[in-house]
């Protein structure tokens, strides 16, 4: 029998803060930016070790909006959680944008693309020292899932994420201020999520933090699919993605990158206390 995975730290959780007009729709900008802020601290609050904001929307088939246009929905916000002392990623693929938010306060850049999307990106990670998610990536979201083929998903995901981070150190990123993060729901059809689920420990043993992100996703939506819909909607996904959270724990992941903040923060107090017990 295998012996049981001691962790050599608690795993960070990663709350999110979409300041995306589908996140934030009514009221002004004034409106969207105190009750942004205000949803950043409460997270803070309930447990979040890191908040991810970010001013551009992911999901599949989402459009791009300007780069002026993400950096002012994102930059007062970060600044005014840095000046309350919380730790702030931007998850942003721009460098323009990365750059603002870093002086702004941000200390992680959170790029969904892995530095693919813009080739500046790793000049911003170099000079400014912050920590880069690298996250496995094959295209803007506008028509990502037509790249959805693979014919063995681990490997692949990882010998694509090896290259942006081979890449990042030969443009002079430090190896320690790597993160890397298998992209679940991106260019992946439900199949292949649950494989890089099921197959996370492989990324950790690496050697650099791995970052998980699941939170309401849609492959979990259509496997809890109910009422004869096609899938479950994203606000019934809380307990299912906390699921797939304590999993990653459980394979060593360095984060997780969650909406509800609460209930992870007590899955995490529970799988650390299981853990625990175990040292001598
Ligand atoms: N997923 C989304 C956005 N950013 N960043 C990382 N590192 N990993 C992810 O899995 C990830 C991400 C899309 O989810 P959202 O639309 O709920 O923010």
């Amino acid at each position: 029998m295998n012996s049981p995975h001691l962790p050599t730290s608690r795993p960070q959780i990663m709350g999110i803060l979409n300041v995306t007009p589908d996140s934030f729709s009514d009221g002004g900008r004034y409106l969207d930016f105190d009750a942004a802020v205000a949803h950043g601290l409460s997270m803070r609050d309930e447990g979040a070790d890191i908040i991810d904001v970010g001013g551009e929307s992911t999901r599949p088939g989402a459009s791009r909006v300007d780069a002026a246009t993400e950096s002012s929905r994102v930059v007062d916000i970060v600044q005014a959680l840095s000046e309350n002392d919380v730790p702030v990623s931007i998850d942003t693929t721009r460098s323009e944008v990365a750059a603002a938010a870093i002086e702004a306060g941000a200390t992680i850049i959170n790029d969904v693309s892995g530095g693919l999307a813009d080739p500046q990106m790793s000049s911003v990670a170099r000079e400014s020292g912050a920590r880069w998610v690298l996250m496995h990536w094959r295209g803007h979201s506008k028509d990502m899932q037509k790249l959805a083929t693979y014919e063995d998903v681990v490997a692949e995901v990882h010998a694509e994420l090896m290259e942006r981070v081979a890449e990042a150190e030969a443009a002079g990123v430090a190896r320690e201020k790597l993160i890397i993060d298998p992209g679940i729901g991106f260019a992946k059809l439900p199949e292949h999520n649950w494989a890089l689920s099921a197959h996370l420990s492989s990324f950790v043993t690496e050697g650099y933090p791995v970052l998980f992100g699941s939170s309401r996703k849609s492959y979990l939506g259509k496997l809890l699919a109910d009422g004869g819909n096609e899938q479950r909607p994203a606000s019934g996904l809380n307990d299912a993605t906390l699921a797939t959270s304590v999993l990653a724990f459980e394979a060593g992941a360095w984060g997780v990158r969650v909406h509800d903040v609460r209930g992870t923060a007590d899955a995490r107090e529970v799988w650390m206390a299981t853990k625990n017990s175990l040292r001598g």
